[in-house]
């Protein structure tokens, strides 16, 4: 399709822009310990969920990369919080911080506790923290530990940090089980975003990937509405 002379090229969509975005994930940094981590001014996304609940799949999807978090065949093994870049080379504008899933019935008691606190600590204190995503498969709804979580961040979410609860492995519900799955999550997330994701059926990607954007860029409009349309505000008026 070309454009002919005196018409504007069509703007790129917001949902193109924020998966163009999502695709220039690159692996920073790992660290084994809250003290590990970079120091950093641009806005970090936290992705946490339970282990087994498709946090890896869901990073992967939304960076449309296969290995960019490893989606583990030995759940509760990545005990470590992962660190990707966003933003073109040399002007990286968000993070994304993978951290690791909880819950892990093999996983020794004590390190169990360990890791509770390692990020409940990152969630109260990480400075540059804009979001989180708390990923729950729906079958199994949101667990005690996601609700300690989510108790965990409630007071920053009231203070504007961002939350978005995405239920996951939508494809795995039919419609009603779907609408019933929103309803029962929906009391227990107030003050966030609620949405359904499947990597498989490809539901809900390119609307979380515009969620996350908008939250790494607050300070920009719409990519569309960035210029008046030339019908909307003759010259002269
Ligand atoms: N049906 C279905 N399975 C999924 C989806 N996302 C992840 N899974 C599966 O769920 C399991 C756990 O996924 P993974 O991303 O490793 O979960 P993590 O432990 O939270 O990182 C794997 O077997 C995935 O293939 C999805 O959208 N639909
Ligand atoms: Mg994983």
């Amino acid at each position: 399709m070309t454009t002919a002379p005196g018409q504007r090229a069509p703007a790129t969509s917001p949902a193109t822009r924020a998966m163009g975005w999502l695709h220039t994930a690159r692996f920073l940094t790992t660290a084994p310990r809250l003290e590990h981590l970079p120091d950093l001014t641009v806005p970090e996304i936290a992705f946490v969920g339970r282990s087994n609940a498709g946090k890896s799949t869901c990073i992967n999807t939304l960076a449309q990369t296969k290995r960019l978090a490893f989606a583990s065949k030995t759940p509760g093994r990545t005990q470590a919080i992962n660190l990707f870049a966003l933003g073109k080379q040399g002007e990286t504008d968000a993070m994304l911080a993978d951290l690791p899933g909880y819950g892990y019935a093999a996983v020794p008691k004590a390190d169990k506790e360990r890791w509770q606190q390692v990020m409940a600590n990152y969630l109260v204190t990480r400075e540059n923290l804009r979001g989180v995503v708390m990923l729950c498969d729906p079958r199994h709804g949101l667990t005690e530990l996601d609700d300690i979580l989510l108790d965990v961040i409630r007071p920053r979410v009231a203070q504007g940090l961002k939350l978005l609860v995405l239920l996951t492995k939508a494809d795995k519900l039919n419609r009603e089980e779907q609408n019933k799955a929103m309803s029962i999550a929906r009391l227990q997330t107030a003050g966030g975003e609620l949405r359904l994701f499947s990597a498989l059926k490809r539901i809900g990607i390119e609307e979380t990937a515009m969620v996350l954007y908008d939250w790494a860029h607050p300070e920009q409009p719409p990519e569309d509405s960035r210029e008046p349309h030339l019908q909307d505000a003759p010259e002269g008026e």
